[in-house]
């Protein structure tokens, strides 16, 4: 069975990270190995959360694995709590980084134009590095924006976008996907994934819905991640992983919900294992 080693937060309430990534990942029939950087009493957009770092944990989770001589098939990272476990986890890929295995980086800093709680310029500098060790990287647009010290919000259209995915590319990453994009129009949103080596851009455009979700990028990127273990194309990964949040926005929009608690991913996991409709992905450069 396929391994990815998953490294993120565990939040207790309000999905996030991973309770988010292992059902989905574990759907598609992966074997998911968490390496939890902190436990949450729930994730920080709640009021007065507590955390626990686990930097410590950490290392002595990675010198069993060692000993172990642990193989992965993917790498994958997510939410880091402090500034040390930028080098962890960067001692981490090199350690148990190969040709055969590859890392996705999900940048998780900020949203809607701030960082999160918690997050400091210095992460964002080490959060640059764990990019230029990445073969993909999955931002939302403010996260892009941080990463190449640009002011949120200054991508307004779909081309700045798209050059932004270039921009980041340059880091080192092979597949430069920003979620959250700009689509030219109110009622659509965008998500665009950039090929550096083939240079071919594709977009995917969805309803926009007048509600966020916290740990819909961590949805988002799980998706992804499984998707291209499968051998899935760039585009086709990018198909399914908008879709799967689509449907679930969808399925929480329509109830008294309150939108901290995140997607109601348990309703739409079953679409992970079942063949899309149609393909909606245009190629745009
Ligand atoms: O969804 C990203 C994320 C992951 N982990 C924690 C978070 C967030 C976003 O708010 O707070 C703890």
């Amino acid at each position: 069975m396929k391994k990815i080693a998953a490294i993120h937060d565990l939040s207790g309430y309000g999905r996030a990270s991973l309770t988010v990534a292992i059902p989905i990942l574990s759907y598609m029939g992966y074997q998911v190995c968490p390496l939890p950087t902190a436990i949450l009493s729930a994730h920080s957009e709640y009021r007065n959360f507590r955390s626990f770092d686990l930097s410590d944990q950490m290392r002595g989770i990675i010198d069993h694995w060692k000993e172990l001589d642990l193989q992965f098939d993917a790498l994958y990272s997510g939410y880091l709590a402090s500034e040390r476990q930028m080098n962890i986890v960067s001692d981490f890929f090199d350690h148990f980084g190969n040709d055969r295995n590859f890392i996705l980086v999900d940048p998780v800093l900020g949203d809607h134009g701030e960082l999160y709680t918690g997050m400091t310029p210095n992460m964002v500098k080490g959060m640059r590095q764990l990019c230029s060790k990445a073969k993909v990287i999955t931002p939302n647009l403010t996260e892009a924006a941080l990463l190449l010290d640009k002011e949120p919000g200054s991508a307004t259209t779909c081309k700045e976008t798209v050059n932004w995915c270039r921009s980041l590319s340059d880091l080192g990453p092979d597949y430069v996907i920003i979620t959250s994009a700009p689509s030219g129009t109110a009622k659509k949103v965008a998500t665009i994934a950039y090929n550096r080596k083939d240079g071919r851009t594709w977009r995917v455009s969805s309803d926009y819905v007048a509600a966020t979700y916290p740990g819909t990028g961590d949805a988002f990127a799980s998706v992804i991640t499984g998707c291209l273990l499968n051998d899935d194309s760039l585009p086709e990964a990018l198909e399914r992983a908008v879709h799967f949040i689509n449907m679930g926005i969808k399925a929480t929009f329509g109830y008294d919900h309150t939108p901290l608690d995140g997607m109601n991913q348990e309703k739409v996991l079953h679409y992970l294992n079942e063949s899309l409709p149609y393909f909606t992905y245009e190629l745009i450069s």
